[in-house]
Formats: structure tokens, sequence, C-alpha cells
């Protein structure tokens, strides 16, 4: 896979930070490190949250790569650092013996694996007899760091004039209307304190009745989310190769986003089921402003050969249910062998909000990558010199064949 751009992250839920280097970064883009906060502020919202978010308020500490504003072209790391560390300095010391003045409790050992979780495959795979091992790495918390890369990502795209957002369309079997589509406006409008970010009302409150009920009967919900991007240049990602399909990388993307099974673009598995007349988005001679042909549907979700054609970019993140119950599943104590039922963890009833806000993430860093592969540069201003010409090229070339003979 041709990458541009890379991050990695380290940091355990209860560990007493998460950090993320992001390398690539071309030099010279102004960082606004509020709208990065106000990236991560976000991802702690929803209905259906559990404690640990009144604990936290992520904000991210720029340890490097940035001077003076703006990035210089070196990595950029940054930290967050986990509140709750404090009550779990006793169980996540780093020392083979705990410090004295450790603050917290010490918990007993995870031995009962949740159907679902990472517990059971992790504790075989790493040979671990205690699964907070695993589960301290597996949980979603690691996710806020990937928030903090996809952030830096959107301010480069932003500065192209590329925007993401991001709406919830179903919760359990609580669904948007069939055939509802909800554009890249309706999308960014929906306002960040909606308890589900659902482009409408009445839906989102037969949503949130669903998840008290599940809460209620100690069980969990899942959900989907839409990630749209628009002013998306055409042309990114390419059909040649595999591994350079851009609809493949951003299914990576969202399938890589903890509890996601299954991965949508455009109308997604509904082009399956319908005939080609009613799935394939028709070509009509250009429109004056932008000198591109002009598509009146967009079933393709801007993706088509695996190449962007300056549609809006629609792709959708299917969320299973959490897999902490606080009802739970039948399971097996790893120490003894004998059927047990799953541990319980502090968890959320449902996370697809927050999911969603990640798949943001996970797009903008997605298509930044393509973006640099294309257009790129070790500096903004070389970038903007490349993207100028190529967007001057396709204009000229479009509107040169729609003059009459
Ligand atoms: C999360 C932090 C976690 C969970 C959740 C996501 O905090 P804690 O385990 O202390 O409650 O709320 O993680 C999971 C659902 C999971 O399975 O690990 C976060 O920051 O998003």
């Amino acid at each position: 896979m041709p990458i541009m751009l890379r991050f990695l992250t380290a940091g355990e839920s209860h560990g007493q930070a998460l950090v993320v280097t992001v390398d690539g970064m071309p030099a010279g883009l102004e960082l606004d490190i509020d709208a990065l906060n106000e990236q991560l502020r976000r991802r702690q919202g929803g209905y259906g949250r559990g404690r640990r978010m009144a604990i936290e308020s992520d904000r991210a500490e720029i340890l490097a790569g940035v001077r003076q504003g703006r990035t210089t072209g070196a990595p950029v790391a940054f930290l967050i650092r986990n509140r709750d560390w404090v009550n779990w300095q006793q169980t996540m010391c780093v020392e083979r013996e705990m410090p004295e003045g450790a603050s917290g409790t010490r918990r007993a050992e995870v031995t009962r694996p949740r159907p679902g979780h990472a517990d059971l495959a992790g504790a075989i795979k790493y040979g671990h007899d205690d699964i907070r091992d695993v589960l301290e790495r597996a949980s979603a918390r690691e996710t806020a760091a990937r928030v903090a890369a996809g952030s830096l990502a959107r301010q480069l795209l932003a500065r192209f004039g590329i925007r993401i957002a991001s709406h919830v369309s179903m919760i359990g079997d609580v669904a948007l209307p069939d055939g509802r589509t909800v554009s890249f406006a309706e999308a960014a409008a929906i306002s960040d304190e909606a308890p589900l970010r659902c482009a409408d009302a009445a839906v989102q409150q037969r949503m949130m009745a669903a998840i008290d009920r599940a809460r209620d009967a100690g069980d969990t919900l899942g959900g989907v989310f839409e990630v749209i991007a628009t002013g998306v240049s055409p042309g990114l990602g390419s059909y040649v190769q595999w591994d350079r399909k851009l609809d493949g990388r951003l299914g990576q993307a969202l399938m890589c986003i903890h509890a996601i099974k299954a991965v949508g673009i455009g109308i997604g598995p509904e082009a399956a089921l319908r005939p080609g007349s009613r799935v394939h988005d028709e070509i009509l001679p250009p429109a004056a402003d932008t000198g591109l042909p002009v598509r009146p549907t967009n079933n393709a979700g801007g993706l088509e050969g695996g190449v962007t054609n300056g549609e809006d970019i629609r792709v959708s993140g299917f969320m299973k249910p959490i897999s902490t119950l606080m009802k739970p599943l039948r399971s097996v104590d790893l120490a003894t062998m004998t059927p047990q039922p799953a541990a319980i963890e502090r968890s959320d009833v449902c996370a697809v909000p927050a999911a969603a806000v990640v798949g943001e993430a996970m797009v903008a860093f997605v298509l930044a990558d393509a973006f640099l592969e294309k257009f790129g540069g070790d500096s903004i201003g070389e970038i903007e010199r490349h993207y100028a010409s190529t967007a001057e090229e396709v204009r000229r070339r479009f509107s040169k064949r729609a003059t009459p003979a």
C-alpha cells in the first residue's frame, strides 16, 4: 500500500497516557490545537456512554514536530493523558514492585473472557493469564489517539477545501426511513450536542428509547454511521493495482475501528440487490462552475474503480454491540476451566456516535494520504502549486471540449 502519511499509537486504557506519532506531514501547516481538541471532545459524547467519559476531558499535548504554530515536516507527536490513571496506579504500575505511594486499589485478575471482546483470542495469542493485559490495549480508548492523528490530517485537507462530517443512521433496529439520504450540509449542521447525532429528531428519540431499553435489560446496542467528505478532488487512488484502490483503503480504515463488522461505500450492500439501471450514476455534460461532467445521483459514494470521481465520498460503518454486558453471557474461567458468567467491566451501552467521530478521523487520514500521493510535496506551498496546476488542467480539458464546433 503506498503510504505517504502514517501514524502509530501506544497506550493502555488505564495507563498514564495515550501517545501517537504522525509521520509524513508536510511543513508549513498551521496547526489549530483548539480545533484538534474539539474533535477529541466530540469523540467523548453521545447518548449511551458509560461513566468513564465523565472522568476524562481529553486534550492533546504536542510533544514534537510543531514550532511557532506550524508543522516543520518532522514527525508530529501528541500525548493524551488518562485522568483515570490516578485510580489505577496500583493495577497498572510499570515497575515489577509496586512503587510506594501508588494510588488506587489493586484489582483482581480478569480470568473470565467476554464473548465478542479480544479477551480470549488475545489471552491465547500472547499467553496472558490475566486478561487485563489484553483488554487494556484492545479497549476503544485507543481511538482518542486516532482522532488526534485524524484531526491533523483533517486540517491539511481543509486547507484544500475538503471537509468531513458524519451522522448516525441506525441504532439497533431503529433506522432513518428507507431511501432517506443525508446531504453533506445536513450532516455538517447536526449539533454535536444532539444526543446521537442523527439527522431526524423523531428517529433520534426512538433510538434513545432503544438504548434505555437495552440498558435496563443489561444489554448493549450497535448501529450504523455514515462519514461524508465533500470537496474531494477527482483522481485520488487508482484502479491499476489492488492496494492502490481507494475504496479498499477506506474499507480498511473503517474496518479496523473497534467493533466495526462491515463497511458500505455509497449505497453499500443495497447495490447487490438492485438492477444496474438503478445503481449506476448517469453522466451528463459539464456544469459551468466545476467544468466536470455532472452526476445526477451518487450511489457510488464518490468512488468508481477505486478512484475519486469528484462527488462526495460516502462511507458507512456497521458497528456490533459493545461486548461488555451487565447481564453477562456464558463464559469459562480460564483459571479453573469451569463455566462462569463473563467478566463485567465498566463500559458503554452504545458508542455509535463516538465511532462516527473516529470514522471521520480515519477517513480524513486515508484521504490525506491519497491527497499527498497525488499532489505530494514537502511543504504546503509546494503542494499548493501541484494542486492548482492539476485543477487548472482538468478545467481546461473539459471546457475546450464543451465549446461548440
Ligand atoms: C473508552 C474508554 C473505556 C470504555 C470504552 C471506550 O473506558 P473504561 O473501560 O474505563 O470504562 O468506556 O471502551 C470499551 C467499550 C471497551 O470495550 O474497551 C473511550 O475512551 O472511548
